[in-house]
């Protein structure tokens, strides 16, 4: 039933834009999807910590509308699932211990998802970093401090020994900075599935210093709602190691 293999690979570099559907108007997401479309994202994540204006739906139809480019949903709950996206990562909080993130939102949504017939990717989810940002508060966990690689680094392996398809490793949105490169280097070289960094990245450097250092797909969200342009500055960046990789 999963197509992770397809949308989220080791094989290449991929730039993925978060887009929370209660902050974008119609205005602002046609704005995001011509820079997508025009940088050639590879996808688009959509969701939220907390979703209050019932946008979800909306926002999935209106992107689907305008862009090729795959829309996964990125689940805060188990209510944000619909038929309309072509993925959903199935979210499994790792790197907390809040058993409703772990195995209890799954069991309510499951059945949603089975008869939606979207495409579930079982995803190690791990929160690194600062306390403070609306995910650590809503999902009630801690997240693995941003100074314990080797604690990340067990958690990365427990993930793909479980099952997952891919390990997030997330600051959070907005996060005052992004995922150290020691923390993605040392995650990367301990497992073998895909590996996506995201949270606090707010400038082509960053990105570059994350692909560098083992992340196999970026994601970008705050930044780009006030700087579009950042997503075609990331993606020539994403291309360079792109050709790289083919002539290596
Ligand atoms: C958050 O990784 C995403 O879950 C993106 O974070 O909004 O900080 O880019 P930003």
């Amino acid at each position: 039933m999963h197509i992770n293999k397809l949308l989220f690979s080791q094989n290449k570099k991929q730039l993925a834009l978060l887009i929370d559907p209660d902050k974008a108007t119609s205005r602002q997401l046609d704005v995001l999807a011509l820079h997508a479309n025009q940088s050639q994202v590879d996808i688009i994540l959509v969701g939220g910590s907390l979703l209050v204006n019932g946008n979800l739906e909306n926002c999935i139809s209106h992107l689907k509308s305008i862009s090729d480019i795959p829309v996964v949903i990125f689940p805060g709950n188990s209510m944000q699932v619909s038929p309309k996206a072509d993925a959903i990562l199935f979210l499994s909080l790792i790197s907390g211990r809040n058993a409703e993130f772990l195995i209890g939102h799954h069991v309510i949504a499951a059945p949603a998802i089975k008869h939606s017939g979207i495409n579930c990717i079982p995803t190690g989810y791990m929160l690194v970093g600062a306390n403070g940002t609306s995910v650590q508060y809503m999902s009630n966990s801690h997240p693995i401090p941003a100074s314990k690689p080797d604690i990340a680094i067990a958690t990365a392996m427990a993930g793909e020994m479980l099952g997952m398809g891919l390990i997030y490793l997330d600051a959070g949105s907005g996060a005052p900075s992004p995922i150290s490169n020691e923390m993605i280097r040392s995650v990367k070289s301990a497992i073998g599935i895909p590996l996506v960094i995201g949270g606090g990245i707010r400038n082509a450097d960053q990105a570059q210093a994350a692909f560098e250092a083992g992340a196999d797909c970026v994601v970008v969200g705050t930044v780009a709602e006030s700087n579009p342009e950042i997503l075609i500055e990331i993606s020539e960046i994403k291309h360079l190691f792109n050709r790289r990789l083919v002539k290596s």
